[in-house]
């Protein structure tokens, strides 16, 4: 007979998506058997979705990999964690000696941003390969944004976010935050938020090609054709200046480059605009009236005006706007979330700058964007001989063979590499290629922090939640394996992994006690050090961080708050953040005003006949939850969405299958005929394509669907910020007989 198994409940985080919201666990023995939304949770306040409800599942997998991979003889196999290392070791130094540091390439995916350890460890993991080879999501999502923020203000970080609890207006557009639950934009119950928006009289504008659930909540949707954001964009910014309605408000004196500005968007009427949008220029100009009579208004953009041809340039044209209607950095518009682990803030000044293009990748010269080269370069950078060439590769939570353009480019790159390590919990499209494979923890068994998201959330406040069960035998956490990666690949294999945190801690320090703006200001490094609160690095790393930070927190302060700490609404932050060289907000930047002619020649292109743009479910999360049963079941979700005008004349029927085809391949999916995306325009979601051999994706692999991203063949990019073209690329679609 066994145990009696006792029942407790423990709190954590959800990392499932941008929302973070507080989970109330349940816990039989050592497993998770359920979650529900926290109540006392001080941001999340008990929301919690499908997936946050699925916690227990996703955690307790059974596809989870237990322990490392080696490959030997050709085939993984299971093996210790010393043999895994030890194997790091003995191959990535060798290549970085006889190759130099860019021989070694390094891919960071999404759930980085997830974990504490993708948030500690991959900025020292960076600085010990000084590799240029960087690669990571960002390239696939919001690069465009990091730089029109750098541009503008001086700082890729510097998001403004839009006030959701009180702004009186809100122009969405290419987001769908009923189903993602909102990006760039944290906010734990989203859809909530909106509607508290619209009861308190609020108005709602949401632009995106599909009839979207968040759509249907609007008071107004424009169902533009894609791509054609910035277009549009330019367009409310030529009718504000044409009809005389910006004003700068506070922002007046902060802000220089507004003439050139007036000058640059002159070209955009809303009448030479309106056929590429298909959007006629009454309601443009209703738009514009409308954010400039608002008592408070915020523009905000996502995926669907981020992933497109033009994407830096509609990035910049949202702050743009927020800037001109004086909504900028005012409550109810679009303010700069002050997290509590970032430096205490330095006095207001000119700052450095924010550069592009240092350098150029080595195949096709893309320039750099914040020390990235685009995720769509990566497979010719491993096919392609030369100095320089990527020959090892380490993934960190990134699964790019499903994510990125052309997979079975990639595939056929990642077979060639000598050597290749994944950090990952699964062994999917992209891991099985490993040579070492890295598994970390479930997050029952981390503990977790939002260094990321509480940088770009609607409300200030810091939450911890504590690992929620004990690590499993043989299992290590999740900020070790990164560690011992680290000390692996700089040869220094062996030391301990306390090494590393300590190594940052004394970095960190040594500036902090010299900067006269900084908590730690005159003190001396080894004894502050000493002081820190957390028994592991990482908890050290933290405590260290909320001490050095703008809220003078600590952890020990977090753990006695085990639902949260609430730090009130978003508050002004200019001119103190700014880092621009002029120490302004300079709202014209070379490097945009460089693009322009290029949205120019937009104005005047043949709309493509049919375009493709993609699509989020509510139950998934990118290309690694549908492993889940809870969250795949029903109805087949990798479905081709036609409008029926182009179904009739495509010869299409609803549930029929259909070939597509685009520059990277052809597919074949499902019809789905559905008047909720417009005409001339359909709808895949990506994240799918299980069907390849040689992963343990066992629930994945039995509805395979198929890979959307296969459609490209990499050569489509916003070339400001290196971003892929996802959204609103030209395919052939016809019936499958
Ligand atoms: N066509 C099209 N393509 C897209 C998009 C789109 O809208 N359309 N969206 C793009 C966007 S926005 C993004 S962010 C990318 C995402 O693409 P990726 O960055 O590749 O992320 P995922 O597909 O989510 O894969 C995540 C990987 O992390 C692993 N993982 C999960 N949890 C953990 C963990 O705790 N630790 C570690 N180490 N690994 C973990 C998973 O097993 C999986 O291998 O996809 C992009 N691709
Ligand atoms: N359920 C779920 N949640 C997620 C994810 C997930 O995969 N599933 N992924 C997470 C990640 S990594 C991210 S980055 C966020 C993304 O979060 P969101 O930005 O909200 O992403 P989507 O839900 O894909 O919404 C993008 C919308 O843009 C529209 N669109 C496409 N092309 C255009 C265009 O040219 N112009 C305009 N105006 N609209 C266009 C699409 O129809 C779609 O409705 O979601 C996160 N949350
Ligand atoms: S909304 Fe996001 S953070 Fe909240 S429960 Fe769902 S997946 Fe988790
Ligand atoms: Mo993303």
């Amino acid at each position: 007979m066994s145990a009696p198994r006792s029942t407790a409940t423990a709190l954590r985080i959800c990392p499932l998506c941008e929302a973070t919201c507080g989970l109330t666990l349940t816990i039989e023995g050592t497993q998770v058997t359920g979650a529900r939304g926290d109540r006392d949770d001080v941001f999340s306040q008990g929301f919690i979705c499908p997936k946050g409800a699925a916690f227990g599942e996703v955690d307790s997998d059974p596809d989870r990999l237990k322990s490392p991979l080696v490959r030997k003889d050709g085939i993984l196999q299971e093996a210790t964690w010393a043999e895994a290392f030890d194997t790091i070791a003995a191959r990535i130094r060798p290549l970085v000696e006889e190759h130099g540091p860019n021989a070694v390439g390094l891919v960071l995916g999404n759930p980085n941003v997830h974990t504490m350890a993708g948030a500690l460890y991959p900025p020292l993991l960076i600085g010990a390969l000084r590799t240029r080879n960087l690669f990571t999501a960002s390239t696939l999502d919001q690069m465009p944004k990091h730089v029109s923020s750098g541009l503008l203000f001086g700082d890729p970080f510097a998001v403004p976010v839009p006030d959701l609890d009180r702004t009186a207006h809100l122009l969405m557009l290419g987001a769908n935050p009923l189903e993602s639950n909102g990006s760039l934009c944290t906010a734990p119950d989203f859809p909530g938020r909106l509607k508290a928006l619209r009861k308190r009289g609020g108005t709602l504008t949401v632009v995106d090609p599909r009839r979207t659930r968040t759509a249907r909540l609007a008071d107004r949707h424009l169902a533009i054709r894609p791509g054609a954001d910035a277009l549009f964009l330019a367009a409310l910014t030529h009718t504000l200046f044409d009809e005389n309605l910006t004003d700068l408000g506070g922002l007046a004196g902060l802000v220089e480059g507004v003439e050139e500005v007036r000058e640059a968007v002159r070209e955009f009427t809303p009448e030479a605009v309106a056929a590429a949008c298909d959007l006629d220029p009454t309601t443009i100009r209703t738009v514009a009236r409308e954010l400039a009579a608002a008592p408070s208004a915020a523009v905000y953009g996502r995926i669907g005006s981020s992933t497109v041809a033009h994407g830096t340039l509609a990035s910049w044209l949202v702050d743009v706007l927020n800037v001109l209607t004086g909504n900028l950095d005012r409550p109810g518009g679009a303010l700069f979330p002050l997290s509590a682990t970032v430096p205490a803030p330095r006095p207001a000044g000119p700052g450095k700058g924010f550069a592009l293009g240092r350098w150029t990748s080595r195949v096709s010269g893309h320039p750099e964007a914040k020390g990235e080269l685009p995720m769509a370069a990566l497979a010719e950078e491993i096919e392609t001989e030369g100095e320089g060439r990527v020959r090892a590769l380490i993934t960190i939570a990134g699964n790019p063979v499903l994510s990125a353009p052309d997979g079975r480019r990639l595939d056929a790159a990642l077979d060639a590499l000598d050597f290749m390590v994944a950090l990952d919990p699964y062994l999917n499209e992209t891991t099985r290629h490993a040579d070492v494979v890295l598994p970390p923890p479930p997050p029952s068994q981390s503990a977790h922090f939002d260094f990321a998201f509480n940088g770009f959330a609607v409300r200030n406040q810091a939450r911890f939640t504590p690992a929620a069960v004990p690590l499993e035998e043989g299992r290590m956490d999740e900020c070790e394996i990164h560690a011992r990666l680290i000390l692996a690949v700089s040869g220094m294999h062996g030391a301990p992994p306390s090494a590393v945190d300590d190594l940052a801690i004394d970095t960190t320090l040594a500036k902090a006690v010299t900067q006269e703006h900084s908590p730690a200001h005159g003190a001396d490094p080894r004894a502050f050090a000493a002081s820190l609160g957390g028994t592991t690095g990482p908890e050290r790393r933290l405590d260290l961080m909320l001490r050095l930070g703008p809220y003078g927190l600590t952890l020990d302060a977090l753990r006695e708050q085990p639902h949260g700490i609430d730090l009130g609404p978003l508050r002004p932050r200019l001119p103190q953040l700014l880092k621009t060289r002029s120490g302004r907000v300079e709202l014209l930047p070379a490097p945009l005003a460089a693009d322009l002619p290029r949205l120019r020649a937009a104005l005047h292109a043949r709309p493509d006949a049919l375009v493709l743009v993609g699509r989020r479910h509510l139950r998934s999360n990118n290309s690694w939850l549908h492993n889940a049963p809870s969250l795949n079941g029903g109805s087949n979700r990798c479905t081709l969405q036609v409008h029926p005008e182009d179904a009739d004349r495509l010869g299409l029927a609803d549930g029929k299958p259909a070939r597509i085809t685009a520059e990277g391949g052809a597919l074949e999916a499902e019809v789905e005929i559905t008047d909720a995306v417009r005409s001339g325009v359909v709808s895949l979601p990506h994240g799918w394509g299980h069907d390849r051999p040689g992963t343990r994706l066992g629930v994945a692999a039995a509805r395979p669907g198929v890979n959307v991203n296969q459609l490209l063949d990499g050569s489509r990019l916003d070339p400001l910020s290196g971003t892929a073209v996802l959204n609103g690329f030209p395919v052939q679609v016809s019936p499958l007989l």
